[in-house]
């Protein structure tokens, strides 16, 4: 048996299955000499009543130092083949050799070369653990998740979590399949071997660490000096350095959830501020975890219980450095350490978390975002956050339009009710209803207040009228609907739904996670496969460009249209989700995401989305049809002109790079189509840009 991840012994039942006498083979940062005593009681027990031979290694020691980063499948692999005796030591060598080059030949000699360098130092490192003959263990096994977790979490969440779901009865779950949200936050799944320490006095506060976390594990808030009384000893907090006159004097602290954490350190790599007293060090630095583990435990539930900033306070939503303070209500998914996708719907769920509807399209982020047993999608303390759903990878526009023309109905007919019953609800309350604007989050919670109200005064009353309008009364608060999914889908196999969406002119808004391929079934080329770029179904590099989704969505004359890339420009970013969920028609959002699909370094994936941009690969504009009224030309572009060439960009990924191994002519020959597409394509945009105001065009969107 093998346990590449040895986090694992305390979380699921692994020895139950061992047979008798079993080679256990475990992967550990521990030595030799502290393996023992790091194996909880429970195990140790088991491994003396089933005689176990044991044998470790630390797998990721190895892999560091041949170059291979966290990847330590050859090497365990390796290992196996000595201890189990399947094949001839020698011919194993061979063997594993072969399929080195087998597997990743193509991404060039030297990941072949890290590769043969790794298997040939792992036996060196593997090394038999002894057993003594009674436990001497001090850890035992916490439960699956802590007590304070809700009753279904404990009682089903849980089952699944140790992989014993198979015990649940039928009845235990959901009749409707409706999950309660919020979820993950109990999986602590202790998966990072580093993670971020803070150093508040070498932060300049800009939130940047917090935004593009994409597990929305470092987070930061605002609070009074006086809700750090109690604070565990080694929380840490800074002066709070905002502008705004409500936060003088205020606390500022920064902190991250790290058993939550997957170690990717994005948040490091995004940080601007350098420790000027110690070279590469920077405000946050990644640290090991196991000897943080408890006493930041402490801290996160610590930092918790601070009371969140309320709506409003004074701070306008808009920047980096404010929209951080907000509370994600997605988080700890289980997405690949460092996906570029996630970033975007943390952002999203920051800014109108509170009031979204949201249809998802199957890809990685129906399943990161429904990943049973634990969803990451979450509420805030008013038990309000978004209700997500995931409905086919073929029609999820069309499911998401179904949401709006219902919201639109119950609120028309909400709306009637008011009416009809001005008698029994007070004149004041029901214009007021009705006339509430709901153009921004303190609007919003003044219509808030006024239906909690509607439905105290309603409460005892038996009309048919009057229960009626309850029942649909919630839908008197603007929400915010959005439909969701990766470019397979926006692009190509939910593109007449998508279309039809967009030409409807209804208040929906499109959000694509565009990593340029199918990328949950394993990174298949789809229409957003860049020009050259090596996918399944493109092995001699796609052959055509990147279709333009953009501009053809543009040509409705009456849809807002933004492609953003939030390791580009953060402040782009915002700002088009801001102006796609507040314009009243069909909003589409195009978002550069990167993946592992890609071959890149992961932590650098905010660097990679800057050169993509810096190349003129991917431009950033929004395109918005309200600024034909104040006389503007709705496009405005926020790229600059392609100021890297584009190898510089393709050549950093192994999609593109791996073309110039296995056929470097075809290489070379579509590198410079790619280039003088890139060209064209700004060229034709700066052209657009340039244009004066266009006649106008009948404003189609229809406000909810
Ligand atoms: C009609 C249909 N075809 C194929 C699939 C299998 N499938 C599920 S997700 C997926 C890929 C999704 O790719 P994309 O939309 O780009 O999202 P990503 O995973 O990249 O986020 C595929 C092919 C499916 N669910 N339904
Ligand atoms: S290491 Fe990754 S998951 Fe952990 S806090 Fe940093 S960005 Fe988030
Ligand atoms: S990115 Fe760095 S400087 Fe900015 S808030 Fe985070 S730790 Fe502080
Ligand atoms: S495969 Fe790509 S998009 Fe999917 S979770 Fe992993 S990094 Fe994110």
């Amino acid at each position: 048996m093998g346990v590449h991840q040895f986090g694992f012994l305390e979380r699921f039942h692994i020895l139950e299955s061992a047979a008798d006498g079993a080679t256990l083979l475990l992967n550990s940062l521990y030595g030799r000499e502290e393996i023992w005593d790091a194996i909880p009681r429970e195990v140790q027990e088991q491994i003396i009543a089933k005689r176990l031979k044991v044998y470790g290694i630390n797998a990721y020691a190895v892999a560091q130092e041949m170059g291979l980063g966290n990847r330590i499948n050859t090497i365990m692999q390796t290992c196996f083949f000595a201890i189990s005796g399947v094949l001839p030591q020698e011919q194993a060598m061979t063997e594993i050799k072969k399929a080195i080059q087998e597997t990743y030949g193509k991404r060039g000699e030297a990941v072949v070369q890290k590769n043969y360098a790794a298997v040939d130092a792992t036996l060196a490192q593997l090394y038999e653990v002894p057993v003594p003959e009674r436990a001497t263990g001090a850890i035992a096994i916490p439960p699956p998740v802590p007590p304070e977790a809700p009753e279904f979490v404990q009682r089903v969440t849980a089952t699944i979590i140790v992989g014993e779901g198979e015990q649940l009865p039928v009845s235990a779950l959901p009749a409707d399949g409706t999950f309660p949200t919020a979820t993950t936050q109990w999986e602590k799944r202790n998966i990072a071997l580093e993670v971020p320490v803070w150093q508040p006095h070498v932060c300049i506060q800009c939130g940047r660490c917090v935004l593009y976390c994409p597990h929305a594990v470092i987070r930061s808030k605002i609070c009074g000096e006086g809700a750090l009384t109690g604070a565990p000893p080694a929380f840490k907090s800074a002066d709070a350095r905002w502008r705004e006159p409500e936060l003088k004097g205020k606390k500022y602290t920064v902190q991250a959830a790290i058993e939550d954490c997957t170690g990717c350190a994005v948040c490091v790599e995004v940080c601007p501020a350098k420790d000027k007293t110690a070279v590469g060090r920077k405000a946050i630095n990644m640290e090991p975890q196991l000897p943080l583990r408890q006493q930041e435990r402490a801290n996160w539930a610590f930092f918790l219980s601070l009371p969140d900033l309320p709506a409003g306070a004074g701070l306008k939503y808009n920047t980096t450095k404010n929209v951080q303070l907000r509370r994600p209500l997605f988080e700890f998914s289980s997405a690949c350490a460092g996906c570029g996708e996630t970033p975007y719907l943390k952002l999203l769920s920051q800014l109108f978390g509170d009031r979204a509807i949201i249809a998802n399209a199957t890809g990685c982020s129906s399943i990161y975002g429904g990943n049973l047993p634990a969803t990451p999608w979450a509420a805030n303390r008013e038990g309000r956050g978004p209700a997500w759903s995931n409905s086919l990878f073929e029609d999820n526009a069309e499911f998401g339009l179904g949401f709006r023309l219902t919201l639109d109905k119950q609120s028309e007919y909400a709306r009637e009710l008011v009416q009809s019953l001005r008698d029994v609800i007070g004149a004041e309350l029901s214009d007021a209803l009705l006339a509430a604007d709901q153009s921004d989050e303190a609007a919003i919670e003044a219509q808030r207040q006024r239906l909690a109200e509607l439905k105290e005064r309603l409460r005892d009353r038996a009309s048919p009228a009057a229960r009626n309008l309850l029942s649909v009364a919630d839908a008197l608060v603007r929400k915010s609907v959005w439909a969701v999914g990766g470019d397979g889908w926006a692009y190509d196999i939910g593109y007449g739904g998508l279309d039809h969406v967009l030409a409807s002119g209804r208040n929906v808004n499109l959000l694509v996670l565009d990593t340029e391929v199918y990328s949950n079934t394993g990174g298949q080329a789809s229409k957003a496969t860049g020009l050259g770029a090596v996918a399944k179904f493109a092995a001699g590099g796609k052959p055509t460009p990147k279709k333009d989704l953009g501009m053809m969505a543009m040509t409705y004359g009456y849809v807002y249209v933004a492609q953003v890339a939030m390791g580009a420009s953060d402040a782009q970013t915002i700002k088009a989700f801001l102006e796609a969920e507040s314009y009243p028609g069909p909003s589409l959002i195009i978002a550069y995401s990167t993946c592992i699909a890609h071959g890149i370094n992961m932590a650098l994936g905010m660097s990679q989305e800057k050169l993509a941009v810096d190349s003129g690969h991917w431009l950033l504009y929004r395109h918005d049809p309200r600024l034909r009224a104040e006389g503007k030309n709705p496009l405005q572009l926020d790229s600059p002109a392609p100021k890297v060439p584009l190898r510089d960009y393709i050549y950093n990924e192994n999609r593109y790079r791996m073309l110039t191994q296995s056929d470097p002519k075809a290489a070379e020959r579509l590198l410079a189509a790619a280039q003088e597409h890139v060209l064209e394509h700004w060229r034709k945009y700066e052209h657009l840009a340039k244009l004066g105001n266009e006649p106008q065009i009948t404003q189609m969107g229809r406000d909810a």
